[in-house]
């Protein structure tokens, strides 16, 4: 069973030095305890001693209460605590927040416009989410909370039949929030695209990657971040050009996707341009939310449907040049049991990353389900097939080391029947397991 709280991340430069002069780690403690105890009354009393000892809100939010849920989800990931303890808990931090902010919200609504603030899929921890829905509604925002893990699909739903002025995002997942975020603003039939900005693990790597996303993090701060952004003329594209490039096959919208569905769309240029007009277009549209029935959550690459169409479209009509290869991340099962489900999961997010910086534009990659990916090298030969293997190979072995990561890879020739091919792949694949692992094996053609 791990320990209630004490060691407090200083997340609020302006708070943390008197915050951590006020005890912060001794009341997140008490706050745990509380919400362990399930005590309503008790947690009031210790956010109110912390304020009374000189916290602000701001750092009661991010240095009492966060650390104490966070030891709340590590007993419940433990099996220490039950799924009923976790809500109990988010009720209680709940009614806290609301007591805590009805004591800095004063002052007349400043706005009327419409914020839609939604955890997206695979993102279950909402607390930093929930509470800048109330301080913007407490400013006189139409607040649009969606809640934990919301499906693509019913997001980008709710982004065209709301239409809100700014969308507030809360992701853990690096990869996908950059598609994610490329998707709303290139699909979203809004004549005016909502301003973005998000919260969450995933954003600074993100951020990192290329996104210009502005991020939020202080629930203070929140009230005038979303003014500014809302004050700027246009908003801007999110999701830079050269971010694009090296992004998981994005959603096409072009006039060429309607005739084929994978066709991939050149780059971020020609897509946000034909964004605005493909708005207009309700076919296309609808077109484009059906896409996102291909993609795997986790990682935004294709996914097995996904796959299977694009191998039909590239195959299906006889023989052609292309490669197909099959990639699996070795003991991955040990991976999970020694690390953790959380270090399994960033895990597939790296390899897809990896594999995504390996491969060309035109190149296919998919997720086909649990640690095995596959990728479609359209004109390629054997030898190319097994550079590009090599390149994953070594690049997983090389990049990855906390926990250490490897991944096998076998490639064959993509024949007319997918099931010939799929055969014909594991089965390289299974020699390069059998071999010793963290190796590439390319059946003869
Ligand atoms: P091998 O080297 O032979 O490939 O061994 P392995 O352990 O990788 O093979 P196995 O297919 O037995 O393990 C796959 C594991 O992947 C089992 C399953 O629990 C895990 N898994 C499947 N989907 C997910 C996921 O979305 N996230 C995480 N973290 N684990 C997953
Ligand atoms: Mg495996």
């Amino acid at each position: 069973m791990s320990h209630p709280p004490t060691l407090v991340v200083m997340a609020d430069k302006h708070s943390g030095r008197r915050a951590a002069d006020a005890g912060a780690p001794d009341f997140a403690r008490r706050f745990g305890e509380a919400l362990r105890a399930g005590d309503p009354k008790e947690a009031n009393a210790v956010a109110s001693a912390a304020l009374e000892a000189g916290l602000d809100v701001a750092a009661v939010q991010s240095q009492v209460i966060t650390p104490a849920m966070r030891w709340i989800g590590d007993l419940w990931e433990h099996g220490d605590a039950n799924v009923g303890d976790e809500h109990l808990a988010t009720a209680i931090t709940q009614e806290t927040l609301s007591r805590l902010f009805s004591l800095v919200l004063q002052g007349q609504p400043r706005s009327r416009e419409r914020i839609m603030l939604a955890a997206v899929q695979g993102e279950h921890h909402v607390l930093g989410l929930r509470m800048a829905a109330d301080v913007l509604e407490g400013a006189g925002f139409d607040v649009l909370y969606l809640g934990a893990d919301v499906p693509l699909t019913g997001l980008l739903e709710m982004c065209r039949s709301h239409t809100p002025a700014a969308l507030g995002l809360g992701a853990s997942m690096p990869l996908s929030l950059p598609t994610l975020i490329w998707e709303i603003e290139a699909v979203c039939a809004l004549e005016s695209p909502p301003a973005i900005f998000a919260a969450g693990s995933a954003v600074g790597a993100a951020i990192e990657q290329g996104l210009a996303v502005p991020r939020i993090d202080n629930t203070q701060q929140v009230v005038s971040a979303v003014e500014e952004l809302l004050a700027r003329p246009t908003p801007q594209p999110v999701v830079p050009a050269g971010l694009a490039s090296r992004m998981p096959v994005p959603i096409a919208v072009g006039a060429t996707a309607m005739e084929s569905p994978h066709t991939q769309a050149e780059g971020f240029s020609q897509t946000a341009s034909y964004g605005a007009e493909a708005s207009r277009d309700s076919a296309r549209h609808a077109f484009a939310m059906e896409q996102l029935a291909y993609r795997d959550p986790l990682t935004g690459l294709w996914n097995r449907r996904g796959y299977d169409d694009r191998f039909y479209e590239l195959a299906g009509g006889g023989p052609v040049q292309a490669m197909v290869l099959m990639v699996d991340i070795d003991r991955f099962k040990g991976i999970n049991d020694s690390f953790g489900h959380d270090a399994g999961d960033k895990a597939l997010l790296d390899v897809a990353a990896t594999m995504m910086r390996s491969v060309r534009p035109g190149d296919f990659v998919a997720r086909l389900g649990g640690d095995e990916f596959a990728i479609l090298l359209p004109g390629a030969t054997q030898k190319e097939a097994l550079a590009v293997g090599e390149r994953i190979r070594a690049s997983v072995e090389l990049d990855m080391r906390d926990p250490p990561v490897t991944v096998s890879v076998g490639a064959a020739p993509a024949l007319e029947n997918a099931r010939g091919t799929s055969l014909a792949v594991d089965h390289a694949l299974y020699d390069a397991k059998e071999t010793g692992r963290n190796r590439v094996v390319v059946a003869a053609g």
